[in-house]
C-alpha cells in the first residue's frame, strides 16, 4: 500500500548522558538523529510504509545511519557520498536534561542533496509526501531538491505535509520566512509551533487562533498548531479542532514533534478523521519524551494500544 516519502538530513548523534560534560573519556551514547526520519520511524513502527531519501558520507557514521534506518523497517534511499562526511550531532545534559544541540553538518552529505536524488518513482507511488523546514535550510542544493519533490508530488496528486521546523542556528529568520511561507502555500497539511507561526506570518504576538487560520489561510487546507502540553489545535474549511493532550512524563523533549507528525500522518494515510489523526499524534508525542533519544520511545500500534490509547476517542 502506498506510503509516505521523506526527504532530510539524518545526522550521527552523540549524547553526554551523564554530567553532561564534555571531558576527555567521557561516556558517550552513539546514535542517530534527523527530523525527517524520525518520522519515517514513528511511521513504519506504526505499520506505515515509509520512505527516506538522503545523501550519507561513505563512513561508518553513514553505515550507522542507513543500519539503523533500514533496522526499523524504512526503506533507504541515499547514495554514499565519497567525498563528504556524514553530520553529526552534539547533545549535551545537565542533570538529566538535555540542554544543548550542537550541529557538525556544514559540508555534510546531505547538504549536496539536490533535484536528482529525488527518487521520482518514489514520490509519484506514495500517498504522502513529508518535508519540514530543515532540509531548504541546508543549502541550495536541498532547497532545490524540496521545491523540486513539492512540484512532483502536487503534479502527481500525491498530499504534500509539512512542518515548518524552522532551526535559527541554520539561517536567519530573514533568510527563512519566504521560503516557509511558500512551502506552507504548498502544502496540503502544514505542522507548525506558534513561534514558527508568527514567523511565516509576520503577526508576532497573535492569538493561537489567529495563528492557525492564518496558516491555513496561507493555502495549506489544514493546519496543525502544536501547542505542547495542551495538545494541538487544527484548522480545516473554517472549522477549529483542539484535540487536548494528557500531561506525560518528561524524560528527554526531543523528537515530540516529529513523534506528533508520525502519529497524525499514519492516521491520515488510513483515511481517518481529523480528530483521529490529532489524538494519535498526542499520543505518540507523549510516549516519545517519556524516554531519551529522539526517536526510540516510539510507539508500534500494539503500545499505543497498551497505553490507553484509542484512536477514535475513548482515551483512558
Ligand atoms: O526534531 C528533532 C530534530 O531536531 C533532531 O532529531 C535533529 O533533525 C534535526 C535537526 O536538524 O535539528
Amino acid at each position: 500500500s502506498p506510503g509516505v516519502v521523506t526527504i532530510g538530513e539524518t545526522m550521527a548523534l552523540v549524547t553526554l548522558p551523564s554530567s553532561g560534560r564534555v571531558t576527555a573519556a567521557a561516556p558517550v551514547v552513539l546514535g542517530v538523529g534527523g527530523a525527517e526520519s524520525n518520522v519515517a520511524i514513528g511511521l513504519a513502527r506504526l505499520g506505515v510504509p515509509a520512505t527516506w531519501v538522503s545523501r550519507v558520507g561513505d563512513d561508518a557514521l553513514g553505515a550507522l545511519v542507513v543500519r539503523e534506518l533500514r533496522g526499523e523497517g524504512v526503506t533507504v534511499l541515499a547514495p554514499r557520498d565519497p567525498d563528504a562526511p556524514t553530520g553529526m550531532m552534539l547533545k549535551e545534559h545537565r542533570n538529566g536534561r538535555p540542554t544543548r544541540v550542537r550541529y557538525y553538518r556544514g559540508g555534510s552529505a546531505a547538504s549536496l542533496l539536490g533535484p536528482a536524488d529525488v527518487d521520482r518513482a518514489a514520490v509519484a507511488g506514495a500517498a504522502v509526501l513529508h518535508l519540514t523546514g530543515i532540509t531548504p535550510a541546508l543549502g541550495d542544493g536541498p532547497r532545490a531538491a524540496v521545491r523540486h519533490a513539492v512540484d512532483l508530488a502536487r503534479s502527481e496528486g500525491v498530499t504534500v505535509t509539512f512542518d515548518v521546523n524552522h532551526r535559527k542556528t541554520l539561517w536567519s529568520d530573514e533568510e527563512a520566512r519566504p521560503v516557509l511561507a511558500e512551502l506552507v502555500s504548498k502544502a496540503d497539511v502544514v505542522f507548525a509551533g506558534a513561534e514558527e507561526a508568527e514567523l511565516v506570518l509576520g503577526t508576532p504576538g497573535a492569538a493561537e487562533e489567529e495563528l492557525v487560520a492564518g496558516l491555513a489561510g496561507l493555502g495549506a487546507g489544514t493546519a496543525v498548531l502544536k501547542i505542547g502540553e495542551r495538545g494541538a489545535l487544527a484548522h480545516r474549511d473554517g472549522v477549529r479542532t483542539h484535540v487536548p493532550t494528557t500531561p506525560a512524563a518528561v524524560v528527554d523533549p526531543v523528537g515530540a514533534g516529529d513523534a506528533f507528525v508520525a502519529g497524525f500522518l499514519a492516521e491520515l494515510v488510513a483515511g481517518r478523521p481529523l480528530e483521529t489523526c490529532l489524538r494519535t499524534g498526542n499520543a505518540c508525542g507523549g510516549l516519545v519524551v517519556g524516554v531519551p533519544g529522539d526517536w526510540e520511545g516510539l510507539p508500534t500500534r500494539a503500545e499505543l494500544t497498551e497505553a490507553g490509547h484509542a484512536p477514535d476517542g475513548g482515551d483512558v
